[in-house]
């Protein structure tokens, strides 16, 4: 059974300055135990969610801002343009609840063309930003509580202090396909639980599409998303007494055509041996480490693995130029 490790960061409740340091020490010894066993299996793998620290989420808005990367300005597009039909689609709605909320800037939009909102619940892993967000959220819209968690959402069993009332989930930037197939399944069954009977979801979802587009946006010119790879390594020196080299590892992006999914390596430029927490990898040159998946679907396919989950599709939208889709789910 999986642990719940959210927390509450909402102004009022007993966080302790004690309670939070043991908060601290236990986030960083999950980060420290995902780190050891992924540099020591084979393939190499460290889980996605590990990019986002202050600086990796700091980074992350950098690349929303790049001229490569379409699926935040075409999200953010679709939200302004059909906005009010999916907010006539979506009906009444007390409170939202969003997975992976970043910056939430793309959930100011939503906010506005839902009539009636009394809560909004962001819920993120990257704890500084989480606040920051919250706090802006909160002064931009009068009335509205905002009562942030902090903590994994794949693997929160409670939305801890939420209120009763009609609930729509939100899950944009297409961060579902940092997910598995079977991951994003076992997401999706548990928020079906979180929100409840008759709730709403609402996702951004990037389509399938030519290589051209899709392969810069993940591999920019000015290098941001390299940055935004190689902070990973810069995070487990900062927090596990790591000696990384990071001029001697390279951000690779590749298509996987087989599985839809952008891969996300770091690759070692040279033989090298690396420590962390006291611990020695030896890496072969040219050896990797898979950081990232960012799957992509056609619209029937995401459909396909919605229904598979126990979500209704009721309609989804796209963009002329059929690079982003947003879904609207209906729980039976
Ligand atoms: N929704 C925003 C941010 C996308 S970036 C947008 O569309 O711009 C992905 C966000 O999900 C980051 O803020 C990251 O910290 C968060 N995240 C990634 N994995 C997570 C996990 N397992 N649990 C909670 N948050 C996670
Ligand atoms: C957050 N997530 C949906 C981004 C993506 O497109 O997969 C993360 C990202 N990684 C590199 N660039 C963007």
């Amino acid at each position: 059974m999986a642990s719940d490790i959210s927390t509450s960061l909402a102004e009022g409740r007993p966080g302790t300055s004690a309670a939070k340091s043991a908060q601290r020490e236990a986030q960083t010894a999950e980060f420290a135990a995902a780190v050891l066993k992924g540099l020591a299996r084979r393939p190499r793998s460290i889980p996605s969610r590990f990019l986002y620290d202050a600086v990796g989420s700091a980074l992350f808005e950098e690349i929303t801002e790049l001229k490569e990367y379409y699926p935040t300005r075409t999200e953010t597009a679709l939200l302004k343009d059909r906005g009010a039909e999916i907010a006539q689609a979506i009906g009444g709605v007390d409170v939202l609840v969003e997975f992976g909320s970043g910056s939430s800037r793309k959930t100011s939009l939503l906010i506005e063309a839902l009539d009636g909102l009394d809560s909004y619940i962001p819920i993120d892993v990257s704890e500084s930003f989480l606040a920051e967000a919250a706090k802006r959220l909160a002064a931009q819209h009068a009335g509205l509580t905002v009562k942030p968690l902090v903590g994994d959402f794949t693997r929160m069993t409670t939305l801890a202090g939420a209120p009763r009332g009609q609930k729509l989930g939100f899950f944009s930037g297409s961060t579902i396909g940092n997910l598995t197939h079977e991951e994003a399944t076992g997401f999706l069954v548990n928020a079906a639980q979180l929100l409840g009977r008759d709730s709403t979801f609402l996702l951004g979802v990037d389509l399938k599409k030519n290589l051209d587009i899709l392969i810069p946006a993940y591999d920019d010119d000015d290098g941001v998303t390299a940055s935004f790879s190689l902070n990973l390594l810069a995070r487990i020196n900062r927090e596990l007494d790591g000696d990384f080299d990071t001029t001697q590892f390279a951000h690779r992006a590749v298509y996987n055509e087989a599985k839809g999914r952008v891969e996300i390596y770091l690759e070692s430029l040279t033989e090298q041996t690396v420590h962390v927490r006291g611990r020695s990898f030896t890496f072969a040159r040219d050896e990797r480490i898979h950081t990232e998946n960012s799957h992509k679907y056609s619209v029937p396919e995401f459909q396909a693995l919605a229904l598979s989950a126990g979500w209704q599709p009721v309609e989804a939208w796209t963009d002329e130029d059929q690079l982003f889709s947003l879904h609207l789910l209906r729980l039976a």
